[in-house]
Formats: structure tokens, sequence, C-alpha cells
């Protein structure tokens, strides 16, 4: 039986080092800002929203509330973009996706000030990330990577095979576990034997919005899994695309969904915050 990663504690010890940090800014009269920005009424992403600004309070930052409806115009979302990137007293600029099918959500990303990319999703932000250079890490890879070391697995020299190509999971998450030194391959709905290649993997990173598409067949005995995958049954149930009750008996180790990488995106968004502002005031 696997070692379930507690994803729910160490996002709650990541959220108090942040706040520790931050008390000494707030003594120095620094109040961070986050703008958060939802466009429409999809209720996952409102829920994420909501764990994201009640994040803010704890940490003590101020978090700026942008509901606006399905019915915005992108124009209307590139202005308002313009606007947080002018304002001085916000550090970073959250516009949650999925955006309604009639806004370009590159335009929409290409249009926050890469300063304030908290996100980590700017081609700048992503751009840093490959090189290695300083720039804003994406708050779901990265958080992954923090897991991942906080219970002291080894990632250097392993096998990691990431199922999923998204720019949010699958592409960052294979450039930050190369620069851990993983051998790392990334599969998507083209690979030819995806079990197999599966089965090789020492870290299996999962993510691709299909509900239990990984079981015990694509796992090796003593692999590690990492859940990425998020979906909500009709009781309300919510569940990863790794089928969990069935992979839990052959992995070493595995992330559960809820409490597994979900709060640990929450968790890197307030470093990211916390990072932006201080810069902001020259303290890094
Ligand atoms: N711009 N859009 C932007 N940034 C992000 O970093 C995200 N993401 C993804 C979707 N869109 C985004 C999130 O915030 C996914 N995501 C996210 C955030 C939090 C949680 C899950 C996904 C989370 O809190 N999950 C809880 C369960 C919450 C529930 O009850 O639904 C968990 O324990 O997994």
């Amino acid at each position: 039986m696997a070692e379930i990663i507690d994803g729910k504690k160490i996002s709650e010890a990541i959220k108090d080092e942040v706040k520790a940090e931050n008390e000494i800014l707030l003594e120095k009269g620094f109040k961070g800002t986050l703008a958060v920005v939802l466009v429409g009424d999809d209720p996952a992403s409102s829920v994420y929203v909501k764990n994201k600004k009640k994040a803010c309070e704890y940490v003590g930052f101020e978090s700026l509330s942008y509901e606006k409806p399905s019915s915005m115009t992108e124009d209307e979302l590139l202005f308002l973009i313009d606007e947080l990137n002018n304002d001085e007293n916000i550090d970073g600029i959250l516009v949650q996706l999925p955006l309604p099918p009639h806004i370009d959500e590159d335009k929409v990303i290409a249009a926050i000030s890469p300063i304030k990319d908290v996100d980590g999703f700017h081609v700048q932000s992503v751009g840093a990330m490959v090189v290695g250079t300083d720039g804003f890490l994406p708050c779901t890879p990265a958080g992954i990577i923090e897991l991942l070391k906080r219970y002291d697995i080894k990632i250097d020299g392993k096998n990691c095979v990431v199922v999923g190509r998204s720019n949010i999971v699958g592409k960052p998450a294979a450039i930050l576990m190369l620069r851990e030194n993983a051998t790392v391959t990334i599969t998507h709905s083209h690979t030819k034997n995806l079990k197999d290649i599966c089965s090789d993997a020492d870290i299996l990173i999962v993510g691709v919005g299909k509900r239990h598409f990984i079981n015990s067949e694509y796992v090796k005995e003593g692999a590690v899994v990492i859940d990425v995958g998020i979906h909500r049954d009709e009781n309300n149930k919510l569940s990863g695309d790794v089928d969990f009750e069935d992979v839990k008996n052959k992995a070493s180790y595995i992330t559960p969904v809820p409490g597994g990488v979900g709060p640990m995106t929450i968790a890197m968004l307030m470093k990211n915050c916390l990072l932006s502002l201080k810069r902001r005031v020259g303290e890094v």
C-alpha cells in the first residue's frame, strides 16, 4: 500500500511560511495585493477562485475580486488587464482559466505584465523557466516538485513520464522535472504503446483531463504517481485522472484527489505573490 502524499498538509505548511515572511513585510508597511479575475460562472472555477481569495486572506495579502459575466468581451477584458498592469498597488494578476470560448486565452495571457504574472503563463515566464533564469514558475507544476522534495523523493536520474501536454500542466511539469535532472518522456493522445511507456516510469505525472484514465496496468511496482486531474461526479464526489483505489496497491507514493496537487497550486500562488511583492519593494 502506497504512502499517500498529503498535499493539504504540505500546502498549509507553505502558506504558514509565506505568512511568516509576509508579516515582516507588513510590519515595514508593505502589503501584497492580488487581482483575481473570473469571467463567467463555471462552478469549479468559482470554487478555485474562492480558495485563492481565502488563501490571500490567511497569509495577509489583499485580494481584489473582478467577477465578470460571460458576456464580457475580449476587448473589455484586455482593457481591465491594462488597468491592473498600470496599478502600482497590484503585485499579481490572475485570470482564472478557462475563459469563455469567444475570448482568446493566449491573447489575454500575453496582455498580463510579466512582472505581475504570478501564474507563470506568459511566454516570457515560460521562456525563463525553460532556460532556468528568474521568473514566476507555474503554480501546479511547481507544486508537484515541492511535494516530491518535501517527501524526500529523489528526482535526479529517475525516469519521469508525463501524461498530457497542456500548457498549464504537462509541458511545464516536464520542463521542471528536467531541471531537477529527471529523464523525462512526454506522452499524449498520439503516443503509441502508452501502457509500456508509463510502466517504465519511476515517477508518473498525469494531467489528461479524463477520469480514471490511468489504472494499475500503467504503473510500475513502487512508482510514484502524481494525479493532476480533478473531476466531480453526479454526487459531487471528486476523483482524478488516476484510478486511486486500483493504483494505490502498486505505487510507493500517490497523491489523492482531493487533497493532493490542488491545494499545492494555491500554496505556490501565494509563494509567487510573495516573490512579486518582495521584488516590488526591493527585498530580492
Ligand atoms: N489562471 N487558471 C489559472 N491559474 C490556475 O492555477 C488555474 N488552475 C487550474 C484551472 N485554471 C487555472 C487552478 O487554480 C486548476 N486549479 C485548481 C486550483 C485549486 C484546486 C484545484 C484546481 C483545489 O483547491 N482543489 C481541491 C478541491 C477543491 C474542490 O472542492 O473542488 C483539492 O483538494 O484538490
